[in-house]
C-alpha cells in the first residue's frame, strides 16, 4: 500500500495544510439548513456537533443543536432539544425487556412518534422571516450508525425535515482508521447506500485530521490510478473486488463535498460551511422537487384517509338511523295511527333516497379524495 501522505506526521497541521474547498463566488445560502450528523461509532459525531456549535456561537450565529443518542450519559454542547428529556432509555429497556440495542431503537422510535411537535417547534424557531433566528439545525445521532440509517424512525424523522427545510447529510469518517484502502473503500460503500437511501446533498467529513491529514484520502477520490495504486500490493480477493468497486464510485465521489475537519482543535470549519453552503442551493435545485411531490402524495393520502372516514361514518350513520326508522316503525302507536304509519313510512323513502344521493355524491366527487 502506497503511504498516505502525512501517515508520520505529528499533530502539528494548521487549517490552511488541509485541502482547500472551493469558497469563492458562492453565494450566501440565507434559508435555515439542516445538517443531520452520522457516522460509524467513535468517528466523532459528538465532537463534531460539539466544535461545530461552539464555532457557530463565535460566529454569532448559534446554531439550534438537537440530541437524538437516547443512551448518551453527558451531552457536551447545549442541546435546544434532547431525546433524553422525553424518553428514558434504560425504563424503555426495562419496561420492554430489551437489551441495549433494542432499547435505543425502540427509544428513537417512541421519540419519532411524536416528531411532528418536535418539528412545529423547529419550524417555529427557525422561521427565515425571523432575521435573529438560527440558520442551522445541527443534529446528532446515536452512536451506531445503523440506528438511525436503517430503522423506520430515522427515516420519518429525516423525510419530515427535509420536507420542511433544506437538509443535507453529514457523514463523519474517522481518517486515522481509514488509511488502509479496503476499510476505505468499505467506509465510502456505507456513505454510498446511505445517500441512496436518504436522497439528501451529502458532505463527507474526514475528521481527526489532526491525527493524520486526510489529503490521501482526497487523492484516492479525485484519481482513481492513485487508489488501485495503494492497492497494489495487495492480490487477495477482497482488494480485487476493491479495485472493481473503485470505478464505480467515481459516480459517487462526483456528488460529494469532502472536508477535511479536526473536532478537536477546529480546523477546517470554514470549508464545512462552504460546503454546507453548497449544500443548500443543492437541495433546493434537485432534492425539493421531490420533497414536495412526497409531501403532495402524503397530503392527498391523508386527505383519502379522512374522506374514507367520513364515508365510513356517513354509512354508518345511516344505518343507525334506518335502524330508529324500523324500531319506531314497529312500534304500537294508537293515536293517528294510519297517518303516522304514512308519515313514517315517507321518512324512510327520504332517508334512503338521501342516504343514496349522498353515497353518489360522494363517490362522484374524486377531486376531493
Ligand atoms: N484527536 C481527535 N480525536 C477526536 C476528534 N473527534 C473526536 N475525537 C475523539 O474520538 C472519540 C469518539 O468521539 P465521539 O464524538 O464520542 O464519537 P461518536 O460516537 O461518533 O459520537 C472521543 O474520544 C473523541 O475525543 C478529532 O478531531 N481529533
Ligand atoms: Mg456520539
Amino acid at each position: 500500500m502506497a503511504a498516505a501522505p502525512g501517515l508520520e506526521e505529528p499533530n502539528t497541521m494548521e487549517s490552511d495544510d488541509l485541502p482547500a474547498q472551493e469558497t469563492s463566488g458562492n453565494k450566501p445560502y440565507d434559508k435555515p439548513i439542516c445538517l443531520i450528523v452520522l457516522g460509524m461509532a467513535g468517528s466523532g459525531k459528538t465532537a463534531f456537533v460539539q466544535r461545530l456549535t461552539s464555532f457557530l456561537h463565535s460566529k454569532k450565529t448559534p446554531p439550534y443543536v438537537i440530541n437524538l443518542d437516547p443512551a448518551v450519559k453527558e451531552v457536551p454542547f447545549p442541546a435546544n432539544i434532547d431525546i433524553r428529556d422525553t424518553v428514558k432509555y434504560k425504563e424503555v429497556m426495562k419496561q420492554y425487556g430489551l437489551g441495549p440495542n433494542g432499547g435505543i431503537v425502540t427509544s428513537l422510535n417512541l421519540f419519532s412518534m411524536a416528531f411532528d411537535q418536535v418539528l412545529s417547534i423547529i419550524e417555529k424557531r427557525c422561521n427565515p422571516k425571523d432575521k435573529s433566528a438560527p440558520k442551522y439545525v445541527v443534529i446528532d445521532t446515536p452512536g451506531q450508525i445503523e440506528v438511525f440509517t436503517w430503522s423506520a424512525s430515522g427515516t420519518i424523522i429525516s423525510e419530515s425535515i427535509a420536507a420542511s427545510m433544506a437538509t443535507a447529510i453529514v457523514y463523519i469518517v474517522d481518517t486515522a482508521r481509514n488509511v488502509n484502502p479496503v476499510t476505505f473503500m468499505s467506509n465510502m460503500l456505507y456513505a454510498c447506500s446511505i445517500l441512496y437511501k436518504m436522497k439528501l446533498p451529502f458532505i463527507i467529513v474526514f475528521n481527526k485530521a489532526d491525527i493524520i491529514n486526510p489529503s490521501f484520502a482526497f487523492e484516492w477520490m479525485k484519481d482513481f490510478e492513485t487508489f488501485q495504486e495503494a492497492l497494489n500490493d495487495d492480490t487477495s480477493y477482497v482488494s480485487n473486488l476493491t479495485r472493481s468497486m473503485s470505478l464505480v464510485l467515481d459516480e459517487f465521489y462526483s456528488h460529494l463535498s469532502p472536508v477535511a475537519v479536526s473536532s478537536l482543535t477546529g480546523t477546517g470549519l470554514n470549508d464545512f460551511l462552504a460546503a454546507a453552503n453548497k449544500c443548500g442551493f443543492e437541495y433546493e435545485r434537485e432534492f425539493l422537487p421531490m420533497y414536495e411531490k412526497m409531501k403532495e402524495k402524503r397530503e392527498s393520502a391523508r386527505k383519502k384517509e379522512n374522506m374514507d372516514r367520513v364515508k365510513n361514518d356517513i354509512s354508518d350513520d345511516i344505518e343507525a338511523t334506518m335502524a330508529n326508522v324500523r324500531t319506531v316503525t314497529l312500534a304500537p302507536n294508537n293515536d293517528d295511527e294510519d297517518d303516522s304509519e304514512a308519515e313514517i313510512e315517507n321518512a324512510d323513502a327520504d332517508e334512503r333516497k338521501e342516504g343514496k344521493s349522498f353515497e353518489r355524491f360522494v363517490k362522484a366527487k374524486p377531486s376531493v379524495n
